[in-house]
């Protein structure tokens, strides 16, 4: 071993005990930025203020000599052009996007990656064509099982060179709702978010969500990719292949009241009432209950969820909260899903920091 490889894409590992955030993690994080949280005002985040991630570097793709390939197991490939895919069926639907990462910051100890806190998130109107008849027009095989989406954008990841790619089951690609999209709050997909096309998969996590699509190959083996097989698994021990990460597990968030301190922002405000609001998702289930602490998480208030735009959108909250007395608090949201699925205070562990949904908690002084 010369360390050359290491050097150029050094091993997943999780920070020692008081390690703080590294030259590396700050340049992720000033490259990849989250959604900021008063922006969970707009039920369409603006597209400057949605949450970015890019694993290597945004590709530029020439928009007029790009072409989308889907080959494969399929009885005739395709090539197709941005016009071609523009003058199909078309169809907008509302969606929130939100990074597997999100909450990884906060776990202990840290795993060394693109360092989330909370808002790894945002929710826009994508347009574009559905992706099942492309399938069909190719002309499925009868031996096909996994459908492989590949990224313009080329780089290295833990020794692992690749083009990003990701794989879903056949089953998962055909549902109606997949699209493959151009457009995003009704303008053509901006570089950052994948231009000229990329793939929505609704309810899902970012990861499955390839932008600067080039390629849809249908396989007749499993997809063992490095972002399926390697990235993106929720294990607890080195060496354990641990479960994929799949649809997005359920998160309320609260747009902070007050105003903010530059350099820590913790908040103030002032004594009165208060209107609580912010906006809650799940890709499991629609969001059937949100909760608001103000102590810490001891007690839970209900607070009143209104409609949701779309079957994967997040859907706005509220809850008045009388703050008569001048002191500390702990403001808290947990959201619960019409699965079951409930927000934990504390959270469920793994080496790579996926899929942190633990509640969020903004302290505030009343004054
Ligand atoms: N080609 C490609 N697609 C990609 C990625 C990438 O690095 N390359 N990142 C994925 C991840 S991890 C996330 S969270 C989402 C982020 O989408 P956004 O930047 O449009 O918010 O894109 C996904 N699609
Ligand atoms: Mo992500």
């Amino acid at each position: 071993m010369t360390g050359f490889e290491e050097s150029v894409s050094p091993p997943a590992r999780v920070a020692g005990p008081g390690e703080g955030i590294s030259l590396d993690e700050l340049r992720l994080a000033a490259r990849n930025h989250a959604m900021p949280l008063e922006a969970l005002r707009y039920e369409i985040t603006p597209i400057g203020l949605h949450y970015l991630l890019t694993h290597y570097d945004i590709p530029f793709v020439d928009p007029f000599e790009w072409r989308l390939t889907i080959d494969g197991d399929v009885q005739r490939a395709l090539s197709l052009g941005l016009a071609e895919l523009r003058a199909r069926a078309q169809v907008s639907r509302v969606v929130t996007l939100e990074c597997a990462g999100n909450g990884r910051a906060l776990l202990q100890p840290r795993p060394v990656s693109q360092p989330w806190l909370t808002e790894a998130v945002g929710t826009a109107e994508w347009t574009g064509t559905p992706l099942a008849p492309l399938l069909r027009e190719a002309g499925i095989g009868s031996a096909a099982v996994d459908v492989a989406f590949t990224g313009a954008d080329h780089g290295v990841e833990r020794g692992v060179e690749q083009d990003y790619r990701r794989g879903l089951s056949l089953d998962d690609a055909l549902r109606e709702d997949v699209l493959l999209v151009h457009t995003m709050n009704g303008q053509p997909l901006p570089p950052q978010h994948g231009a000229p096309l990329r793939l929505l998969v609704p309810g899902w996590y970012g990861m499955t969500q390839v932008k600067w699509l080039t390629r849809i190959s249908v396989l007749d083996v499993p997809f063992d990719g490095y972002q399926n097989a390697t990235a993106y698994r929720i294990a607890k021990e080195a060496g354990d292949a641990g479960e994929p990460v799949t649809r997005i597990r359920p998160r309320a968030l609260l747009q902070p009241p007050g105003h903010p301190d530059f350099q820590t922002r913790a908040r103030v405000l002032d004594r009165g009432v208060h209107e609580l609001t912010g906006r809650a998702w799940s890709g499991w289930a629609p969001v059937a209950r949100v909760e608001v602490s103000v102590d810490g998480g001891r007690n839970w208030n209900d607070a009143e969820i209104g409609p949701q735009p779309d079957a994967y959108a997040w859907r706005p909250w509220r809850l008045p909260w009388a703050a008569t007395a001048p002191g500390h608090y702990e403001l808290a949201v947990r959201a619960t899903d019409a699965a079951g699925n409930v927000q934990p205070s504390d959270p469920d562990w793994n080496r790579q920091g996926m899929a942190n949904n633990q509640v969020q908690r903004v302290p505030v002084t009343v004054r």
